[in-house]
């Protein structure tokens, strides 16, 4: 007969990993090296300075079909993106933000290097996207797909995908991108929140994941029926189907979704991807509303295999993924926000524990501070005041309409009612102008090891309460200090500049695949240097409707040497970098076979 341990034990022995992190991160607070952040000195401040940098862009949401006016507010509450590329290849990173009502332009701003920006998106041709037959615009990532060292963009809408392909131009500020989506094979009508760049089969080509919220048959515009909505408030399978797209070369994509088997008809709001288990194969991670997350583990580009990595089990509304070491334990984690209101509904957020290699689960240590953020949405692990530790900044706030009304009331009564209920718009309870969860402030939590996350945003001066959608982080100014962007529903976008305010170290790497995608997206970096060791990922679309900078970026407190970088390049490649200069940014080449 097969012993099973008893449950006290298995507990204990899923606990070992963990507790060795924690080990880990308290030599980490014990050592000489580094001054302990805290609240009462965070070792940074943010600041708004989104006016003076002439950044001005306000998202505007969607108007859709009269037949579901009543939830309107809700069915059109996403769409506000940011995300980061240096698409005119100088050196100084771009923002592209998109908008959602017809009519309304998409933005690209121009990093000038003097801490300003142009708004170029018109003459760029990514501005006029959001128009009656194509749709209006929920994000965008960027990447070189045809490895000629241009950044290109795809645009994924409530409506048809848009792949723009950068031609680049004859003066600064003069690049311009050519809508290429017909030919590319891409031209499909999906009412996806989110894309992703990976190279699956690692061929050198980037290739395209795309994710589906309301069925791809729906046209919002054009309702043919008002039962849109999820078929379960906790484990909802009736969204649209996501989508693979292998690149071909020669501009040229084919849907593989089906021979693949990464169709999931879950509610996705976001996806991920890294080399999770450590086999050498990008996975790829699913945050879904209305049901639980999911982990597609890539078999040698072959197949994904849908894996029961301890995700399963808990149905939550997962809005963004996010990924980065939490402990500097040289693994990559991922935190997926969720839904938090006191009285109603308490999800909490995940901090998942990357125990694949291992054990093959992730394990969910989110508790306290950093477990409720209001209703989560967008968020990125990055290092903001140089100490070598990851700080986590989460956006939140869902509708903010009349701040005397509130929607939860209704909204727990349709949860709690049959699902046919809840599929049919046209039975919820009009929104008129409740808001929703309205009106929150951001998280900015610092990582104590030991002693847990603590929220910092009032300390460092993050107190606006708009409805945060996308973050995405980025060194605009390239000196060695991480920038926060903010996109917000319906509202302003906001920069927050990062003062660390010690003399921290650091260094960042920028890597040019030449084997692997140019973009080098799926590039793992470990860093070492003495007791800190920590591992970041070149982002391919990440966080909610967000693209991070694909230069990486690490703080090193007060070490004033790097022993060791490891870069595990896509194409297979490994390149061991020994004692490279800090305090600067780095450009690596992936070396040739
Ligand atoms: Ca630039
Ligand atoms: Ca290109
Ligand atoms: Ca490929
Ligand atoms: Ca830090």
């Amino acid at each position: 007969m097969l012993h099973r341990p008893g449950p006290e034990i298995r507990r204990a022995i899923i606990a070992v990993p963990f507790l060795a992190a924690l080990l880990l991160a308290m030599r980490l607070d014990r050592g000489p090296s580094r001054t302990v952040a805290d609240a009462a000195h965070p070792g940074f401040v943010l600041r708004d300075e989104t006016l003076a940098a002439g950044i001005d862009f306000v998202h505007h949401r969607p108007t859709f079909d009269p037949k579901i006016a009543g939830i309107e507010p809700h069915v059109a509450a996403l769409g506000a993106s940011v995300s980061i590329s240096d698409f005119d290849g100088d050196g100084k990173p771009d923002l592209y933000f998109t908008n959602s009502l017809f009519g309304a332009p998409n933005a690209l701003y121009r990093n000038r290097g003097d801490g300003t920006f142009e708004e170029v998106a018109a003459s760029a041709g990514l501005a006029d996207l959001n128009k009656p037959g194509e749709g209006v615009s929920m994000g965008a990532v960027w990447g070189d797909f045809d490895n000629d060292g241009r950044e290109d963009v795809l645009v994924y809408r409530y409506g048809y995908l848009a792949l723009f392909r950068n031609v680049g131009g004859t003066r600064p500020g003069g690049t311009r991108f050519e809508d290429v989506t017909a030919q590319a094979g891409l031209r499909r009508w999906v009412n996806s929140n989110g894309a992703i760049w990976l190279d699956y089969d690692r061929d050198g080509l980037l290739d395209l994941y795309v994710t589906a919220y309301f069925r791809n048959d729906i046209d919002l515009w054009h309702l043919a029926t008002t039962k849109i909505m999820h078929n379960s408030f906790e484990f909802a399978t009736n969204g649209g189907k996501n989508l693979l797209f292998h690149n071909l070369g020669g501009g040229k994509f084919e849907d593989v979704t089906d021979k693949m088997g990464v169709g999931s008809t879950r509610w996705t709001l976001a996806a991920a991807s890294a080399d999770f288990n450590g086999d050498g194969w990008p996975d790829i991670y699913l945050a879904n509303d209305y049901g639980p997350e999911e982990l597609y583990l890539n078999d040698h580009g072959r197949r994904f295999v849908l894996s029961t990595a301890g995700l399963e089990s808990e149905s939550k509304s997962g809005m963004a993924v996010a990924l980065g070491d939490a402990f500097n334990r040289g693994r990559l984690d991922a935190f997926v926000t969720n839904i938090s209101e006191r009285g109603y509904l308490f999800q909490n957020n995940n901090l998942r524990l990357n125990e694949m290699p291992e054990a093959r689960r992730f394990r969910n240590v989110a508790e306290g501070a950093i477990a409720d953020a209001g209703w989560a949405w967008g968020a990125q692990f990055g290092d903001l005041n140089n100490d070598g530790a990851n700080e986590l900044f989460v956006a939140n706030g869902f509708i903010s309409a009349d701040p005397k009304k509130s929607y939860w009331y209704a909204m727990s009564k349709i949860a709690g009612a049959n699902g046919r209920f809840f599929e049919d718009a046209a039975t919820w309870p009009a929104f008129g102008n409740a808001s929703l969860s309205g009106y929150e402030r951001s998280r900015v939590y610092i990582n104590r090891g030991v002693a847990g996350w603590v929220d910092v945003a009032k300390n460092v001066g993050v107190t606006d309460v708009y409805d945060g959608r996308a973050v995405a982080l980025a060194d605009l100014m390239n000196r060695g200090a991480v920038d926060v962007i903010v996109a917000n529903q319906n509202q302003p976008a906001v920069l927050y500049r990062d003062y660390p305010d010690s003399t921290n170290h650091w260094i960042e790497f920028k890597l040019v695949g030449t084997r692997s995608n140019r973009s080098a997206i799926g590039a793992e970096v470990v860093l070492e240097s003495g007791d800190l060791r920590q591992r970041r990922i070149v982002d391919g679309g990440s966080g909610f409707a967000s693209q991070n900078d694909r230069r990486l970026h690490f703080g090193l407190g007060v070490r004033e040497w790097v022993d060791r970088v490891v870069i595990h390049w896509p194409s297979g490649t490994q390149q061991v970098l020994q004692h490279p200069a800090i305090d600067r940014l780095v450009t690596v080449t992936e070396p040739g076979r």
